[in-house]
């Protein structure tokens, strides 16, 4: 799925990613790839205009925040305007409060209906535990109603089906009086496709609409025709207003220009992805989670996400002041010490830097109780010492050994460490978050 996508954008990414700075002309170029990688993954192109119109003005505006370098700041926004673009948040069913929610199938011939009906119908009983009937009103293929009886019956869902002799509207109509009278939670109403989307159809699923008033109109497209699926979805939508789509056949659809373009152009979320034939390959869809796939980079991006949450911009830039003028005390050793270990295990963390993980990570062991340690020396000095640790010699050194439950050599390491990190940073001196764990392992 979005495999060529992925590899593309992750190369763009992967170009900026380590950068501490970029250009004006470093943005146009890595715009320049994202838009092609765009089009070719067969994303509309109105949609890609927009999306990297938007993804361009915020990287130009973008200011250097918190612990993200430029290049990884790109990312964050690449990603997040990708997550926006499918809709931001995953959406649901709108369960009536008088059951039975009704869910109305609509889509193209071959779309996917009648499988995702039944898969639905699945995943509302695991997920909600709901009990579930649907309707099989596809009267014109003959096979339909089998289909929707041998689909229906293997995922355990009571199928309400009256032979293809009677009018699928007056099927609609019974099958929620069975529904109402079984005590069903949700009744799924599969209905007939087309070829296109034309005034018959149309009409007939408005007069089911009418019939059953479903709270849900959910249409089904399959992934696979790429923006044709979007352009059906446009002219259903001006026909027959629906609610969701369910983007069928993803798992056979390598570019994704319709699961990136359809909430875009029609304005309705993807709630749901059937990703096979098995009829447990359906999940809800989460946009946040689908951009993370294109992008592959779920480790850097948790962190950069991490990194945002935990990390204050007010005190990123007064600690940054502190570090050009050299101002840098034990104090806000401590404190920053503090704020990277909020953000959890550090072992964990590092491995979530770029360019940290595997190899480089193996070699290097973060032991959390030297950082209890290191913490404890600290709080037991003095706020002057913590200030001034050249201060902290002889008594003071014994004090805060006994204090903190250490030796007086380690006191000692520390504070040279210290003393150590401080000189390069001189050397840095450029406003950069140094890289704490590779200060303290040069110190040591
Ligand atoms: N690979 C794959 N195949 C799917 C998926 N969903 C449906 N199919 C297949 O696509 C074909 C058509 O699916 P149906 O559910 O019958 O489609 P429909 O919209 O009900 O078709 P009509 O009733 O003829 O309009 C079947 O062979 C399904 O097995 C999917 O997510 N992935
Ligand atoms: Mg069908």
């Amino acid at each position: 799925m979005f495999d060529a996508l992925s590899e593309k954008l992750q190369a763009t990414l992967a170009d900026v990613r380590g950068r501490g700075t970029l250009t004006e002309d470093d943005i146009k170029k890595a715009m320049r790839e994202i838009r092609l990688a765009l089009l070719e993954a067969d994303v509309n192109f109105k949609v890609v205009k927009e999306f990297t119109n938007t993804v361009r003005e915020r990287c130009m505006g973008a200011d250097i925040v918190g612990q993200l370098n430029p290049g990884q700041q790109v990312v964050k926004i690449v990603h997040e305007e990708l997550e926006a673009l499918m809709g931001g948040q995953s959406g649901d069913i709108v369960f009536s409060p008088r059951p039975p929610t009704v869910i109305l199938m609509a889509g193209l011939q071959g779309s996917g209906k009648t499988t995702a009906t039944a898969k639905l119908a699945k995943f509302l009983q695991k997920e909600h535990g709901s009990s579930v009937g649907v309707a099989a009103c596809d009267v014109y293929r003959p096979a339909a109603v089998d289909q929707l009886v041998k689909v229906g019956g293997q995922v355990g869902a009571t199928v309400y089906e009256q032979g293809t002799d009677r009018d699928p509207v007056d099927i609609a109509r019974w099958a929620l009086d069975q529904a109402k009278q079984d005590g069903k939670d949700v009744l799924i109403v599969d209905t007939s496709g087309r070829l296109h989307v034309d005034e018959k159809l149309m009409e007939e699923l408005k007069n089911i609409r009418t019939a059953v008033r479903p709270h849900n109109i959910l249409l089904v497209v399959d992934a696979m025709t790429g923006q044709d699926a979007v352009n059906v979805a446009e002219q259903f939508g001006a026909a027959v207003n629906f609610d969701g789509v369910i983007m069928s056949k993803l798992d056979g659809d390598a570019r994704g220009g319709a699961a990136l373009s359809v909430k875009a152009v029609t304005g309705k979320p993807i709630l749901f992805a059937s990703t096979g034939e098995k009829l447990d390959q359906f999940e809800r869809f989460h946009p946040d989670r689908m951009a993370q796939r294109i992008l592959g980079m779920g480790d850097v991006l948790s962190f950069i996400e991490k990194a945002g949450e935990q990390f204050d911009a007010d005190q990123a830039a007064e600690m940054e002041r502190k570090l050009r003028q050299n101002d840098f005390t034990l104090e806000d050793f401590l404190q920053q010490l503090k704020m990277i270990r909020k953000m959890g295990p550090l072992t964990s963390l590092l491995g979530m830097i770029p360019g940290f993980a595997g190899q480089q990570l193996k070699g290097m062991k973060v032991d959390e109780r030297e950082m209890d340690r290191v913490e404890a020396i600290i709080l037991s000095m003095t706020r002057e010492e913590r200030r001034r640790p050249e201060l902290i010699k002889g008594s003071r050194r014994l004090r805060i050994a006994k204090g903190s439950g250490v030796s007086v050599q380690q006191v000692n390491q520390l504070v040279k460490q210290f003393a150590q990190m401080r000189k390069v940073m001189k050397q840095v001196g450029k406003g950069k978050m140094p890289d704490m764990a590779a200060l303290m392992r040069q110190g040591r």
